[in-house]
């Protein structure tokens, strides 16, 4: 059951709103029928891990903008996505369908633009429409009025964005130029509609390139580390042995550790000078006096065996939290735009990131399998009208379900094929008695590009049941209660038989529920 702070009832009678949210027989509600129906803004980044926001209990930094809209609105507990990589996540938040049906299973999918889409129906329903900054999805963006948006992963310093099929660069930070451009767009919206602006942040996605304002914060700080950065496995299937996205092994020196690239390894110079070339000559500077004397000392002592994970470690979460100091700083100049434009009470306002991220945690970074670090999506969202200042939920709710959230909202029905479900209640501090006590999970890419063996799955509130499939076959089980940071697989202990059993038919329920049958 989640929790809430208010029950929906007090909050509309201390909002004097007692009938506003009533519904009429056309499905639209009195408010939406006086053309009251709100804004949407939906602010997503890119990897952005639930262990990086404060309102969660951050431990290695504070996002004090992000946070506003938890303290203003709701924070979700649980919420996932139902496949951990880029590209599948953005499919099923635009079609409300898994990966299997829309299409998108993994990054090298290029997603089908004529499949109908929730900007599509809200363009249908009235709606202004616009999409700015990372898309990731191969195609040209359709159902929407107005689009730009960054070529493939996109760029962090002087970016390249195409504006409505026009290449254009433009110079400084990707995190700040995609701001300048969703608020230039906010300026000229025609004000007779309402308007759902898709602001996606390219950032903290990898190679994790700090912009100039940030590039020396946290510099004389140690960062604490996660409990299991050396996690040896013990318990765990051969997949979690087989991967190759650990601190240790696999961050490269240049690209991803800002040291000098190892002359010898090609990508990694290659990629490397991609990324660096771009920036013009004082941004160069800039960035080398910023790692110069740690660089120096490294090259002159380096450490060894686990020290040198740590500094490894140090160096990558470190420009990781810069970014989204630039994001955070981002979110609070939206909201203060908000403000200064009356626009905050009849405007949802979400943050979320397409997945989640390992910060550390079991020795890695990336993302792809279902444990917790890379299944959480951060969500937080405001909507003064409705939602009750300071509201925590711990309701199940997934990436499949934003867009029949968002139809919800315009008075729009929810197709049948959507497959996610409207969370507006839950929003609205109400308890929801039929809402889903378990989710489904699949991952599909593989070998590319580390090595994370596919998988189904299902999580509870309690447990979580995985299934490697491809070229193994094995389980893993969680008690998510007693071992929240997975590092007991208890798939094979006879205590658990019975939990076994029930998952593995759940599993097969949602299988079928979800039509994901080969
Ligand atoms: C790039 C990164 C990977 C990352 C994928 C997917 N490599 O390929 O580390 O897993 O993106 O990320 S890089 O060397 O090109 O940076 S996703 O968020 O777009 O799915
Ligand atoms: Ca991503």
């Amino acid at each position: 059951m989640g929790s809430s702070q208010k029950t929906r009832r007090e909050f509309l009678k201390s909002a004097g709103m007692g009938v506003a949210g009533l519904t009429l027989g056309s499905g639209l509600s009195f408010a939406d029928k006086k053309g009251n129906r709100p804004n949407i803004i939906f602010i997503m980044t890119d990897d952005h891990a639930a262990q990086a926001v404060s309102a969660y209990g951050s431990k290695i930094n504070r996002t004090p903008n992000i946070d506003r809209l938890a303290g203003e609105g709701i924070r979700f507990k649980n919420a996932f996505c139902t496949n951990s990589l880029c590209a599948p996540s953005r499919a099923t938040i635009l079609t409300g369908k898994y990966s299997h049906l829309n299409g998108v299973r993994d990054n090298r999918d290029k997603f089908d633009g004529s499949q109908q889409t929730f900007p599509k129906l809200l363009q249908k329903a009235g709606y202004q429409t616009a999409m700015i900054g990372k898309w990731h999805l191969k195609s040209t963006p359709t159902g929407f009025d107005y689009w730009n948006v960054l070529p493939g992963q996109g760029a962090y310093y002087n970016p390249d964005f195409i504006e409505m099929g026009t290449k254009r660069r433009y110079h400084g930070y990707a995190t700040d130029i995609t701001t300048d451009i969703a608020l230039n767009w906010l300026d000229h919206w025609d004000k007779s509609r309402p308007f759902a602006l898709l602001f996606q942040h390219k950032a903290p996605h990898r190679d994790w390139m700090p912009g100039p304002k940030y590039l020396l914060k946290y510099r004389d700080k140690t960062i604490p580390e996660p409990e299991n950065l050396f996690d040896d496995y013990a318990t765990r299937t051969i997949a979690a042995r087989s991967q190759r996205m650990s601190i240790a092994k696999d961050l490269y020196p240049g690209y991803d550790l800002k040291l000098p690239p190892d002359p010898n390894f090609v990508h990694d110079r290659e990629y490397w000078n991609w990324v660096f070339g771009r920036l013009d000559e004082k941004q160069k500077q800039v960035w080398q006096e910023a790692y110069r004397e740690e660089n120096e000392a490294f090259l002159k002592n380096s450490p060894g065996d686990k020290d040198l994970v740590r500094f490894r470690y140090q160096r990558f979460i470190k420009d990781y939290l810069r970014c989204i100091d630039s994001v955070d700083e981002s979110v609070g100049r939206l909201l203060d735009y908000l403000d200064a434009h009356h626009l905050t009470e009849n405007t949802l306002v979400v943050y979320t990131s397409d997945q989640g991220f390992f910060l550390g945690e079991h020795g890695w970074f990336d993302k792809r399998f279902m444990y917790e670090e890379s299944l959480r999506m951060p969500l937080l969202i405001r909507f003064p009208r409705e939602i009750p200042a300071g509201t925590v939920s711990d309701e199940i709710v997934l990436n499949l379900d934003f867009a029949p959230t968002f139809l919800d909202f315009a008075g729009v029905s929810k197709p049948k094929d959507m497959q996610g479900e409207s969370f507006r209640k839950i929003l609205q501090g109400e308890s929801v008695p039929d809402w889903r006590q378990s989710m489904y999970y699949h991952y599909f890419e593989y070998p590319n590009e580390h090595n994370v063996i596919p998988h189904i799955g299902v999580r509870t509130q309690r447990y979580k049941l995985i299934h490697f499939y491809y070229d193994m076959d094995a389980y893993e089980l969680y008690d998510l209660k007693n071992d929240p940071h997975e590092m007991n697989n208890v798939f094979a202990d006879p205590k658990y038989a019975a939990v076994v059993k029930e998952l593995k038919m759940e599993l097969v329920r949602l299988q079928k529920k979800y039509r994901d049958l080969n």
